[in-house]
C-alpha cells in the first residue's frame, strides 16, 4: 500500500505482454482522456475514492482522487488495477441462452426475447408449484438502489418470500450480534477514532490483505503509541507489526473474550459508572465468565497464559480503544456468539460512543453495510425493517401502494434456499450478482442442486461458475456504468458516479429487473427511470425506521463527502459516531444511547462450543479459508486481471515447516487435501506463519482449485452464515510440482 505509483501506461508497459491472455485491452495507452470521473473503488468495503479516466466511452485509467477522507489518494492493488476489466472479452455483451449444441455451451438472443422468457418461465413455475417455488438471490457489491429495488422486486412483483442475499456468507454474524447488543446495526465509530487509540485490538481479519487502507489506520495509531494486539491463527502482514500476537485455535475466540473478561472483573479493570448507566445484563455475563480462567482458556484456545494476562491488562488498563474485527471471528457455526464476546469485553471497559473509543466489524463487499439494510434479507424489509412485525409491515406496504396482507413472510437464507431446490421446494431461480457454485460451502452439493432447477436465470457481466448452469444470463452493469449509493465500512453513505454507458446490449441491472417486471404486467412501482429516483423512494421507505437515509440526498453526500446515517432529516449532517453521550435515537426516544426502548447496550452470556466438524482420528488438521490481496472473492472479476493473477496465480495449501515434515512435503509439492465432503490437489506454501494444527487455502478460484469442495455447510443458528473457517482434513502428499 503506497501512494499510486504509476498511471495506466506504465502499467500497460509494464504488464502488456500479460493483457494477452488475461484480457484484449484495446486501450488508448497514454491517452489523453476525455474526462475525469470521481468515483469509488469496485471492490471491497472500504470503498476508496478514485479519480477515473474516461476516453470514448471506456474506463482508460486512473488518478488518485486525494479529496475523499477515507483513502486520500491511497489505493490497493486491486484498485490500481480494477479498471482493466471493463473491455475484457469475455464481458457479456448480448443476452444468450442454454444451446447444447454450442462449444460455448450457449447461443446469444435478442434481449427482448430473453425478458420475455424469464418472465413467462417465473409465471408458469409459480403457476405450477407456487408463489415460494421461484427464488431470488442478489449480493451487496450492488448499490444500495439495486438492493432496495432487488427487495421490492421479490416481494411485490414476484411475489415470493425466497429472497436472500450474499451478505449472507459475510457480515450476517456482526449484524445479529451488534443488532443483539446495541439494536442496531453499523461501525460505531469513523475511523479517524482509531488513530488516538491506546490499543487497536484486531480479531479475525487480515487487515493488511484485505482492509489494505485500513493498516494506514493502525499503523497511525501505532505512531502515537497504541499497542496493536492480533488474534489469528495465521501471523498475517498485520500481525508481523503488531506488538502481541495471539496465535488462536481456529473457532474458539469465544473462550478468549471470555478469559479476557474473567481478568478485567478480577482485577476491576471494569468502567462501572457506565456498566450501571448504560448497559444491562453484566452479572449474568460476569457469572458465566467466572469459569473462564486463564489456565481454561489456554487450554482451550492454545494460547499461553502469560500472552492472555498480557492482553487483558493492556485492554483492560487502557484509557482509549479499538477492537475491530472480521470473517476470522465470525464465519462460524458460533459467529454470533463470538462477536457478542467481543461487545461484552467492549462494554465492561465503557471504551465506545467516544472520541478514540471505537468498535467495528470490518465490512467485506463494496456494499456489505448497505446491501444488508434495505430489504433484500429473507426477512427483512427497507429501513432495517422486520418482515415479521405488522407495524413495520403496514409502513412499507403503504409506501409500496399494496396491502400489507399481500406482502410474503420471510423466507429462508441463501443456503437453505439449496436445500429446498434439492428437495424440489424450490423449481426457479433468479441469481445477481452471486456465484453460489463457488462461493457456498460443500459446492459439489450446490452444483449438483443447479442443475436440479427447471429454470436459472442469472445477471451478470462476466458469465461466472454458476451462470454456466443457467437457462438465460442477461448482460447487466459494470460499476462504472451505473450510478448510486454504497455505504462503505464506517458507515459513510458515499455515491457512485457513472463513467461509462454499458457496450452492447448489456443493460443496467435495475432496467433488467424492472423490464422482467414489466413484462409481467407487474410494472405498477417498477417505472423508475434512474437511480435517483429509486433513492427518493428508498428514503421515504426508511424514515423512521433504523438506518434512516430519509435526510440524505445526492447533493448532500457531494458537499459533505459522504453522509454517515442515521440522517433522518433534510437539516441533520448525519451521525459518524454512534452512541455519544446525549445522543438519542428512534427506539430510545430520548432514553438514553442505545437502540432499545431503555436506552441500554445489552451484556449477552456467550457461552463457547467447539466448532460443528473437529478434528479426530481420521481428519486430524483443520482447514480454515479465506482471502489473498490481489484476488477478490470468488475471482470472476479478478481473476481476468492479469497483473493480479501474476501476484497470486493460482491456490496454494499454506502449511507450518513441522507439519510440512511430518506428512513429508516440501514447498512446491503438490499436496491432496481431503475432508468428508470433497478433495483438492494444490502445492504446499510451506509458511512459518501458521500454526501447525492448522491449514489454510484461500477460496477465489473455482472447479478442481476450489476451497468450497472441502467446506462444510454447518451454519450459525442464528445468523446462518456458513463455517467456512473450520472444518477437518487430513493432508497427503500428492507428487511433486516446481512452484
Ligand atoms: N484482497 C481481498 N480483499 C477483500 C476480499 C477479497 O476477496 N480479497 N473480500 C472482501 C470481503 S467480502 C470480506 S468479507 C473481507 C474479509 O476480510 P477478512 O475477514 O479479514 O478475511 P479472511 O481471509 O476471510 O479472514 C481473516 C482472517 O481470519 C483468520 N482466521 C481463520 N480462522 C479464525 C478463527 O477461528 N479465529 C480468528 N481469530 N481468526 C481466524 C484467517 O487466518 C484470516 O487471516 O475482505 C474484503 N476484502
Ligand atoms: N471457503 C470460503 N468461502 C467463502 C468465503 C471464505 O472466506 N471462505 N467468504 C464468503 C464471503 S465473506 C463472501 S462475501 C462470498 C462472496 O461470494 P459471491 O458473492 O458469490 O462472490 P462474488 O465473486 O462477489 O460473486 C458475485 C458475482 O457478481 C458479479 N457482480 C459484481 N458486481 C456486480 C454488479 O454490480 N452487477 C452484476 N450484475 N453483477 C455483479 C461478479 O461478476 C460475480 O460473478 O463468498 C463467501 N465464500
Ligand atoms: S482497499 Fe478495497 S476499496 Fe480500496 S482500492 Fe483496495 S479493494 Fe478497492
Ligand atoms: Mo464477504
Amino acid at each position: 500500500m503506497a501512494k499510486i505509483p504509476e498511471n495506466s501506461a506504465a502499467l500497460l508497459e509494464q504488464y502488456g505482454p500479460h493483457l494477452a491472455y488475461s484480457n484484449g485491452l484495446k486501450l488508448a495507452t497514454g491517452a489523453d482522456p476525455d474526462r475525469l470521473v470521481d468515483t469509488h473503488c469496485c471492490f471491497c468495503g472500504q470503498q476508496c475514492g478514485i479519480r477515473l479516466k474516461v476516453k470514448e466511452n471506456q474506463v482508460i485509467g486512473f488518478e488518485p482522487r486525494e479529496d475523499f477522507p477515507f483513502n486520500q489518494g491511497m489505493l490497493c492493488p486491486k484498485g490500481v488495477k480494477r479498471y482493466l476489466q471493463g473491455a475484457h472479452p469475455d464481458r457479456l455483451l448480448t443476452a444468450i441462452e442454454r444451446d447444447p449444441s454450442s462449444p460455448t455451451g450457449f447461443r446469444p438472443m435478442a434481449y427482448e426475447r430473453a425478458i420475455e422468457r424469464v418472465a413467462a418461465e417465473i409465471q408458469r413455475l409459480q403457476a405450477d408449484y407456487g408463489k415460494d417455488a421461484f427464488g431470488i438471490l442478489s449480493g451487496a457489491s450492488l448499490t444500495t438502489e439495486k438492493a432496495y429495488l432487488m427487495g421490492k422486486f421479490a416481494r411485490v412483483a414476484v411475489q415470493t418470500a425466497n429472497i436472500d442475499y450474499n451478505g449472507r456468507l459475510c457480515m450476517v454474524s456482526a449484524a445479529a450480534g451488534n443488532k443483539k447488543a446495541f439494536g442496531i446495526d453499523r461501525a460505531a465509530n469513523p475511523w479517524s477514532d482509531i488513530l488516538g487509540a491506546e490499543v487497536v485490538w484486531i480479531s479475525g481479519a487480515n487487515v493488511a490483505e484485505c482492509a489494505p487502507i485500513t493498516t494506514n489506520y493502525v499503523w497511525q495509531a501505532r505512531e502515537h503509541g497504541a499497542k496493536i494486539i492480533v488474534v489469528d491463527p495465521r501471523i498475517t502482514p498485520i500481525a508481523r507489526t503488531c506488538d502481541l500476537f495471539l496465535p488462536i485455535k481456529p473457532g474458539r475466540d469465544i473462550a478468549l473474550f471470555n478469559g479476557i473478561l474473567h481478568l478485567m472483573i478480577a482485577n476491576d479493570w471494569l468502567d462501572h459508572d457506565f456498566i450501571n448507566q448504560h448497559t444491562v445484563g453484566f452479572e449474568a455475563v460476569a457469572e458465566h465468565v467466572s469459569e473462564w480462567t486463564p489456565k481454561q482458556t489456554a487450554q482451550v484456545t492454545g494460547i499461553t497464559e502469560r500472552a492472555i494476562h498480557q492482553a487483558a491488562e493492556w485492554w483492560g488498563k487502557a484509557k482509549t480503544s479499538f477492537l475491530l474485527h472480521a470473517r476470522g471471528i465470525e464465519h462460524h457455526s458460533h459467529g454470533v456468539q463470538n462477536v457478542l464476546g467481543a461487545i461484552n469485553m467492549v462494554l465492561a471497559s465503557g471504551r465506545i460512543g467516544r472520541e478514540h473509543c471505537g468498535y467495528a466489524t470490518i465490512t467485506g463487499q463494496g456494499n456489505g453495510q448497505g446491501g444488508r439494510e434495505h430489504g433484500q434479507k429473507c426477512d427483512q424489509l427497507p429501513g432495517g425493517r422486520d418482515i415479521s412485525n405488522p407495524d413495520h409491515r403496514a409502513f412499507i406496504a403503504n409506501v409500496w401502494g399494496v396491502a400489507a396482507n399481500d406482502l410474503p413472510q420471510a423466507g429462508v437464507d441463501a443456503y437453505e434456499m439449496f436445500r429446498k431446490i434439492d428437495r424440489g421446494e424450490i423449481k426457479g431461480l433468479l441469481s445477481l450478482c452471486f456465484n453460489p457454485k463457488v462461493s457456498l460451502p460443500d459446492n459439489h452439493f450446490i452444483t449438483r442442486a443447479l442443475d436440479k432447477l427447471e429454470f436459472y436465470v442469472a445477471i451478470d457481466f462476466f458469465l461466472n461458475e454458476s451462470a454456466h448452469h443457467a437457462d438465460i444470463v442477461l448482460p447487466g452493469s459494470l460499476h462504472e456504468e451505473d450510478e448510486g449509493v454504497v455505504t462503505q465500512i464506517e458507515g459513510r453513505v458515499i455515491k457512485i458516479n457513472q463513467a461509462v454507458d454499458p457496450p452492447g446490449d448489456a443493460k443496467q441491472d435495475w432496467r433488467i429487473i424492472q423490464d422482467i417486471a414489466a413484462k409481467m404486467k407487474r410494472e405498477r412501482g417498477f417505472t423508475f427511470h434512474n437511480p435517483r429516483e429509486i433513492f427518493d423512494e428508498l428514503r421515504v421507505a426508511s424514515k423512521g425506521g433504523i438506518c434512516d437515509y430519509s435526510g440524505i440526498t445526492y447533493e448532500k453526500i457531494e458537499q459533505q463527502n459522504g453522509v454517515f446515517w442515521p440522517c433522518p432529516d433534510d437539516d441533520h449532517p448525519g451521525t459518524p459516531r454512534l452512541f455519544e453521550e446525549g445522543s438519542t435515537n428512534v427506539i430510545a426516544k430520548g432514553n438514553g444511547r442505545f437502540y432499545f426502548p431503555d436506552g441500554k447496550a445489552r451484556f449477552n452470556v456467550a457461552p463457547y462450543s467447539p466448532p460443528i466438524e473437529d478434528v479426530d482420528a481420521e481428519y486430524p488438521i483443520i482447514l480454515t479459508t479465506g482471502r489473498v490481496v490481489s484476488q477478490f472473492l470468488s475471482g470472476t472479476q479478478t481473476r481476468r486481471i492479469g497483473p493480479l493473477v501474476d501476484q497470486y496465480p493460482e491456490p496454494c495449501v499454506e502449511m507450518h515447516p513441522q507439519l510440512a515434515e511430518k506428512l513429508g512435503i516440501k514447498d512446491g509439492d503438490l499436496t491432496t487435501v481431503e475432508s468428508r465432503r470433497g478433495d483438492c490437489t494444490l502445492p504446499a506454501m510451506v509458511v512459518t506463519t501458521i500454526r501447525p494444527d492448522t491449514v489454510f487455502i484461500p477460496y477465489h478460484w473455482a472447479g478442481r482449485k476450489s476451497a468450497n469442495q472441502l467446506t462444510i455447510a454447518a451454519q450459525d443458528p442464528i445468523s446462518k452464515i456458513p463455517e467456512y473457517k473450520v472444518c477437518a482434513v487430513r493432508v497427503r502428499r500428492s507428487g511433486e510440482k516446481g512452484r
